[in-house]
């Protein structure tokens, strides 16, 4: 009886429910959408009023989220497209098998190209617009190792010879290569963005899309409909940089940003989400964050199996099948997939009867069929007030067949044997004969083929080929030395630190007609700490929506103001994301032909430490700007302690090849470097940025000396020479940042142990160390010429006596220019963890205040047989150090 019942109950809901979607699409066919919004939420709202509430879901069902009846028919040839998209496969997989056969292990990648071909080319016969096109085109992220696939497009469109093709990731071979993946350091002509350390190429896109928006609304580019693209894995979307910004482009209403995440629901090792669904994960988190999702699952070869569900049960079986079981499928024949998909309801099996095996597996997922990625890509540009994101399902691998397809060990896939390449020159129908097919060799055909003139064509049409990259804006020809003149000055007796100098400094650059409206001040919610609070008021802080409340100290003259032409980004607490504004700002002069000049200030110990590979994005990027870490100094940021104390970033920065690094301790220093950095990167256009620490530690700015201007900027100068330069104990001091000043007081106090010293400010132990490799290589390969001397030889030429350095950062970084020194050097410097305490007894514990630097230049004095080590001992006593203290470096 029971069972009579419940098959009563289920066939009853069966027809109710039948009833009610009859009843809804009736609605539907009225064609009002906005209706029907309304009849669902009523209802919804009336089953909420009567006890029922519906459980949260941010996920629709796993299928399309555009129907078939709101597409619209691709335009252009889909035929010749299909064939253009082949030649491109080929070449790409035949660009990284062929190179792993000259070089073994020289690596690459077919299978993420493979599976995202027809996302690219979709974009590039229909899409991307090219620099000629309004607002200088599109700005596209191209997913890094699909590069292959780029580069292959690029060789069909004629804009890279076969010979770059064959030294693909060779970059050194005669005539050069190409680069493994898009950089822009190492091909200016060509990449825009780097992309390849996962989570970058997503966080720097929506801040560039935000910051084309900034120029915008600042006036200083013409409001244009430009897009940014962004290519990305689904794999790559666990990286906390690539949705740790998508609030912000939704909040900011971004239309003019698209992502597209390729969902082969793959990464290296295996399956993204096994036993999940990583589309539907990523849907409920956009839509979450109020971004505009279009899931691109099914091909066109779906819609009649979908159309005929009227019971919603083959949507249902789609919707929990895990993604490790679909990767299964695609692995597996026809006949798997009828038993294993289809087979798991006798209902849903009896819809594909009509279909042989064969034909079930054939059919297309969404990523791979062009009519639904266009559908998808006109629906993403066509949308505003939103940022777009197209969750496209496709294989990894897709077209290797048993070398690779759909397998764990696809994205490591880079050789293919006769029979493989066989298989693939047939499937996608590749004019190679049989004969040279072993070989891969690359093809191209004729110039006036069908394929090249349409693909000429369609790129003419959309304004140029991408990518490329090209800077055409006008050096900056304003005169900005007068700005810093009252900087040379010094500050008279008054008391500033270096935060305090700059600040002052920006203030004047912001106010200057002719570059004043390219400044662009960066901060992440630190203004008030670096005494930056004035410049709200003054130039606005940039809102899209301007200011829609009263700040709560309007009545002050230093209010919080928000406004649409705002100068300041005010990032709030993220240095990845200030980072990304940095390098959109700072690579404007390329993107848009704007000059603007990016001051990032932030916290010094949450730069280089924090976001160094942003940095070195931004390095590649060709970057240009200044980084500014404030609070700077071990022991100069008094009472914070072990997590904000930063003794090191000087070190991180060092490795950044074009990072000019500066360490400067007085006014005049800051200006003759801020301002140099500004004629060299915007009027002599030098692809370098720079790297400043600034303190906030308060003392007097002295006047800048005669003639130092030079050695600021190569790295060091003399800065006190001693009053007696014929005595018998002689010294050279090396101070860097705040510790200058101890160093200067070390000075005097020698004097009392007879001890006559000179005082050198090194502002930059990296470009010292710099030149001396620089010199040495030149040395070692010229050994018939004049031998070149380091900036360091020349100076320490005729300076006698003992050699004692003090910075605020690593021993290594003064001892990394002790192999240009006439003598040994001392390095003291602030190894170890930092402490929370004043600044006294923190230089004490570190052992880099003028008491030490004192002991240190005595002691060297006596390892050199020059001092009675009595006298050393005496000192210790007399200067209060205790000489069992702890070590700092290890405690
Ligand atoms: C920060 C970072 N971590 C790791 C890697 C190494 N890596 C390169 S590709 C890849 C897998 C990519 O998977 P997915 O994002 O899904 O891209 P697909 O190739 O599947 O399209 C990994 C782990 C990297 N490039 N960057
Ligand atoms: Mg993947």
């Amino acid at each position: 009886m029971r069972n009579i019942a419940t098959q009563d109950n289920s066939e009853l809901e069966a027809i109710e429910q039948r009833e009610w979607r009859e009843s809804l699409d009736y609605v539907i066919q009225q064609g009002d959408r906005e209706r029907v919004h309304r009849l669902l939420s009523s209802l919804r709202n009336h089953a909420r009023a009567a006890g029922v509430g519906l459980p949260f879901s941010a996920v629709t069902p796993y299928i399309n989220t555009i129907p078939v009846e709101d597409q619209t028919p691709l335009p252009g040839s889909q035929e010749i497209e299909r064939r253009i998209k082949s030649l491109v496969r080929w070449n790409a997989m035949a660009m990284v098998v062929r190179g792993n056969r000259a070089s073994d292990g020289i690596g690459g990648h077919i299978s993420t190209y493979a599976s995202a071909a027809t996302l690219y080319e979709v974009g590039f016969n229909h899409f991307f617009r090219g620099k000629n096109a309004d607002g200088g085109g599109d700005i596209i992220y191209f997913q890094g190792h699909a590069s292959p696939g780029i580069y292959a497009r690029a060789y069909l469109e004629g804009r890279l010879p076969v010979e770059k093709l064959h030294n693909f990731r060779r970059e050194l071979a005669p005539g050069g290569g190409l680069s493994s993946y898009p950089h822009p350091w190492l091909m200016p002509d060509f990449w825009e963005y780097p992309t390849v350390s996962m989570g970058l190429g997503p966080i720097m896109s929506i801040y560039q899309a935000r910051f084309n928006r900034y120029l915008e609304d600042r006036g200083l580019k013409k409001p244009s409909s430009a897009k940014v693209w962004a290519f990305l894995g689904d794999g790559e979307t666990d990286e906390p940089e690539s949705l740790g910004a998508i609030s912000l482009a939704a909040r900011e209403k971004l239309d003019n940003l698209i992502f597209v995440i390729n969902c082969n629901l793959q990464r290296l090792d295996g399956p993204v989400r096994g036993n999940g669904q990583i589309i539907q994960e990523l849907e409920a988190i956009f839509r979450g964050a109020g971004w505009n999702v279009i899931k691109v699952i099914w091909g066109s070869d779906w819609d009649p199996l979908l159309a005929a569900d009227k019971d919603g049960l083959l949507v249902k079986r789609m919707g929990e099948v895990v993604d490790g079981q679909y990767q299964k499928y695609a692995v597996e024949d026809g006949a798997y997939m009828r038993e294993h998909f289809f087979g798991a309801d006798p209902r849903v099996l009896d819809m594909v009867k009509h279909l042989s095996d064969e034909q079930l597996k054939k059919l297309r997922l969404g990523g791979h069929d062009p009519l639904k990625v266009y559908n998808a890509y006109k629906a993403a540009a066509e949308t505003t007030g939103q940022p777009t994101v197209i969750l496209a399902r496709t294989i990894k691998g897709y077209g290797l067949g048993e070398a690779g397809e759909g397998k764990n060990i696809t994205h490591q896939q880079k050789k293919m044997n006769e029979s493989d390449l066989r298989v693939f020159r047939t499937r996608f129908g590749i004019p190679i004969s049989d004969d040279e097919i072993a070989d891969a060799p690359f093809y191209r055909p004729a110039d006036d083929s069908t394929e090249l003139q349409y693909l000429r064509e369609r790129r003419k049409a959309l304004g140029g080929y991408v990518p490329s990259r090209s800077v055409r804006v006008e050096p900056l020809h304003a005169p900005i030395e007068p700005l810093f003149d009252e900087f040379y000055k010094g500050t008279e007796g008054r008391k500033a630190s270096t935060t305090m100098v700059f600040v002052r400094m920006l203030s004047k650059l912001l106010r200057d007609k002719e570059i004043g409206e390219l400044i662009v001040p960066i901060i992440p919610d630190e203004a008030r700490t670096f005494g930056m609070e004035s410049l709200f008021r003054a130039i606005g802080i940039y809102s899209h929506v301007g200011q829609k409340y009263e700040p709560v100290d309007m009545d002050t003259l230093l209010y919080y103001k928000e406004a649409q032409n705002g100068q300041i980004l005010e990032e709030g607490i993220t240095e990845a994301g200030s980072m990304s504004s940095f390098i959109a700002a700072g690579t404007a002069y390329a993107t848009h032909g704007v000059n603007t000049i990016p001051f990032f200030i932030y916290y010094s110990m949450f730069g280089f430490q924090r976001v160094a590979d942003l940095i070195w994005a931004g390095a590649d990027s060709r970057v240009r700007g200044f980084l500014l870490g404030a609070t700077a100094g071990r022991t100069t940021l008094a009472g914070e302690g072990l997590q904000h104390q930063d003794g090191h970033t000087h070190v991180y920065s060092l490795a950044t090849p074009n990072c000019l690094s500066y360490d400067p301790a007085y006014a005049y220093e800051i200006a003759v470097i801020i301002q140099d950095g500004i004629k060299r990167m915007y009027r002599d256009q030098e692809s370098i940025f720079y790297y400043l620490t600034v303190m906030n530690e308060q003392y007097e700015m002295p006047p800048m000396p005669e003639g130092s201007r030079d050695g600021i900027l190569k790295g060091m100068y003399r800065l006190r020479p001693t009053t007696n330069p014929n005595a018998k104990l002689r010294a050279q001091l090396f101070g860097s940042g705040a510790i200058l000043n101890e160093v200067l007081t070390a000075q005097k106090l020698l004097e009392k142990y007879d001890v006559a010293a000179d005082v050198w400010s090194v502002t930059s132990y990296q470009e010292l160390y710099r030149d001396g490799h620089g010199c040495d290589r030149w040395n070692m390969l010229h050994p018939g010429e004049t031998p070149r001397l380091s900036y360091v030889g020349q100076c320490m030429k005729d300076a006698p006596g003992v050699l004692v350095a003090a910075s605020d950062y690593l021993k290594v970084l003064p001892g990394s220019i002790d192999q240009w020194m006439p003598r040994r050097m001392r390095s003291l410097g602030t190894d170890g963890f930092g402490r929370s305490e004043d600044r006294q007894r923190l230089r004490d514990f570190f052992e880099v205040d003028s008491r030490f630097v004192v002991l240190a230049t005595l002691a060297e004095l006596a390892q050199d047989g020059k001092l009675d080590r009595k006298v050393v001992a005496q000192a210790i006593k007399d200067l209060d150090i205790n000489p069992e203290k702890l070590n700092p470096a290890k405690s």
